[in-house]
């Protein structure tokens, strides 16, 4: 697989060098490529953000040097900026006009709920209500949780374009099988208060294949560690990365049925006054499992109720319905 970053830090990337990712790279199963994102610049300051259109704190990375960048990168033509047509039409058209009648009444979801006067209905808020309805919700922890069906489809030699983006949909274990498959990943790290959103917009619009992802609810300073860390969870899923395969299989997250794992226990038996389980100790490998699966069952149904509720019941066994 090979795999080009771009930042305005690339030295950040240095880690990948190290451990099973740097073992992937000698063996010649990873080519990863690290850019600076300013070797794209044409002034003196080597410039690649600007101030908010329409106000507000922060700068935003403009989209010019991205696009010289990508466009090289991805081995797309680079457009004589004066033919280009005074306005893109895009397939997914966005006007910046704010529809009323499309608009939700956020009332209907939390009632003592405080928005800002200054802040007008967005376009796709009836959208939400089906979100806030429960089926949506529950199909999307779903998705997130399952193997995909199709591994042939991001497979083509035309990179997989990813953007890290607190804003966007969670990265999971199904994006990172799906991605493990791919033949060549570029990801564009943006800092500050992000990218000109015309950026993932234009490559769309080319054919490329674009995602955005948040790796979760919480606000980093950039996008390279979220890019660390989208790369490992993808790269331990490509055939021949690991040593023992099978340590993949039984994981978190993965399949169907996706549940917490079990605890697990090392030797000694009793450790500063504290026993292993004695089920583990019994040499019945029928009742070991049945320990660990229940064990599965009831971790994941007090830590994460939401992975419990996506689980699909034909990935519940007899014995599971009991307990
Ligand atoms: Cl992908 N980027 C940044 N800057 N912060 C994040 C994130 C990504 N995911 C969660 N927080």
């Amino acid at each position: 697989m090979k795999i080009d970053i771009v930042s305005v830090f690339p030295e950040y990337f240095e880690v990948l060098n190290l451990s099973l990712m740097g073992k992937a790279q000698s063996k010649g199963l990873l080519e990863i490529t690290a850019h600076n994102l300013r070797d794209w610049t044409h002034d003196v300051h080597h410039s690649v953000d600007d101030t908010p259109v329409g106000g507000g704190a922060g700068m935003v990375m403009k989209p010019e040097v991205w696009a010289e960048c990508l466009d090289e990168l991805l081995g797309l033509p680079t457009p004589n900026e004066d033919d280009s047509p005074d306005e893109l039409v895009f397939p997914t058209s966005e006007s910046a006009t704010s529809t009323t009648e499309e608009a939700l009444d956020f009332s209907e979801i939390h009632d003592d709920a405080i928005f800002d006067d200054d802040i007008e209905d967005t376009e796709n808020a009836g959208e939400i209500a089906d979100i806030v309805d429960g089926n949506e919700n529950k199909s999307e922890a779903a998705k997130a949780t399952s193997l995909p069906t199709d591994e042939s489809e991001s497979s083509s030699a035309t990179p997989v374009l990813i953007f890290p983006n607190p804003s966007a949909p969670l990265f999971t274990q199904r994006d990172a099988t799906e991605l493990s498959h791919a033949e060549h990943l570029l990801f564009g790290c943006g800092r500050y208060e992000g990218y000109d959103s015309r950026i993932p917009d234009y490559y769309r619009a080319q054919g490329v294949d674009v995602r955005e992802y948040s790796i979760g609810d919480y606000v980093l300073n950039g996008g390279e560690v979220a890019v660390s860390v989208m790369l490992e969870a993808i790269t331990r899923l490509m055939p021949g990365f690991m040593g023992n395969p099978d340590s993949i299989v039984e994981e978190s997250y993965t399949g169907e049925g996706a549940l917490l794992e079990h605890r697990q226990y090392t030797k000694p038996a009793v450790w500063r006054g504290l026993k292993v389980p004695e089920v583990l100790l019994s040499g019945d490998h029928g009742k070991v499992d049945r320990f660990r699966r229940d064990e599965a069952l009831t971790r994941t149904n007090e830590i994460r109720p939401d992975l419990i509720e996506a689980l699909d019941c034909k990935a519940l066994d007899k014995a599971d319905r009991k307990t």
